[in-house]
């Protein structure tokens, strides 16, 4: 591999990325100190359960849609087959907009973008997942500190989205091989600002809190769809497409 064409896959990924996120770097500067006021804070915290669920899974399903169009536009991954292209987006669209967020993430004063505003994670609180965000924000702030560039980002969150040890894949050597090739070009980019630490450690070992992340959520969504199975029901598809445990193959007996 030829750092030619390592430079060409840092273009292609860097191009992807910076295309398919919602705000620029500038964009979110500006947007900052727009924080909630205290208000609305008291607002959100006084929804229903059922309504707070209804509008994050909006928000992730409207993020979703943004990392799909990112893992079309990079090399290679169209070129897999359809099955394993849905199984790598299932599996890694939370960890990359885990990793998405800290763009969105003031470590200041522990403040995520939601809905245009800036807020703390007690505006989650009506959620009743005090647990999951607690490791949310934790993850926002540990990997806020990396101080990663947009071209870091949007290697890492290639490199999360080609794993090739996601269960059920078919083609695994080639997911590797992507994978591979990803990784050197992270690597080549670290090197690039010089940096002492071992940053590409430091990104990785982040992985299994973001499983963790991953699995509460299941966890939660599963119990949630127990409680209140009609506002589940109306989750965005896309939502439901991405989380649901069980895959809807039609029962061969009834046609
Ligand atoms: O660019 O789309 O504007 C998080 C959601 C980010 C979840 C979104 C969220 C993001 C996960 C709302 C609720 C990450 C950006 C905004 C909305 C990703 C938590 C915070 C996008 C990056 C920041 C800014 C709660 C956007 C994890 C999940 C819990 C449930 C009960 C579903």
């Amino acid at each position: 591999i030829s750092v030619l064409e390592i430079d060409r896959i840092a273009q292609n990924v860097v191009k992807s990325h910076l295309e398919t996120c919602q705000y620029t770097a500038e964009e979110l500067k500006r947007l900052a100190w727009t924080l909630y006021s205290p208000e609305e804070v008291r607002a959100l915290q006084s929804k229903s359960c059922e309504a707070m669920w209804q509008q994050c899974s909006l928000q992730i399903s409207n993020a979703i849609q943004y990392v799909v169009e990112f893992a079309k536009r990079i090399d290679g991954f169209m070129e897999l087959c359809q099955n394993d292209q849905i199984i790598l987006l299932k599996a890694g669209c939370l960890e990359v907009l885990l990793i998405r967020m800290i763009r969105a993430f003031n470590p200041l004063n522990n403040t995520v973008l939601f809905e245009g505003k800036f807020g703390s994670m007690q505006m989650f609180k009506s959620l009743g997942c005090d647990d999951l965000i607690g490791a949310v924000f934790e993850l926002g702030r540990t990997l806020c500190r990396l101080q990663l560039s947009d071209e870091e980002l949007a290697l890492f969150t290639a490199a999360v989205l080609l794993s090739p040890d996601r269960p059920w894949l078919t083609e695994t050597k080639k997911v590797q091989k992507l994978q591979d090739k990803i990784y050197v070009a992270l690597q080549h980019e670290i090197q690039k600002k010089h940096s002492t630490e071992d940053k590409l450690s430091k990104m990785v070992s982040k992985l299994p809190l973001m499983k963790t992340i991953c699995n509460l959520h299941l966890d939660k969504l599963e119990f949630f769809r127990l409680l209140h199975p009609e506002t589940a029901m109306n989750f965005p598809p896309l939502y439901k497409e991405v989380f649901n445990s069980e895959l809807q193959y039609s029962d061969p007996r009834e046609s």
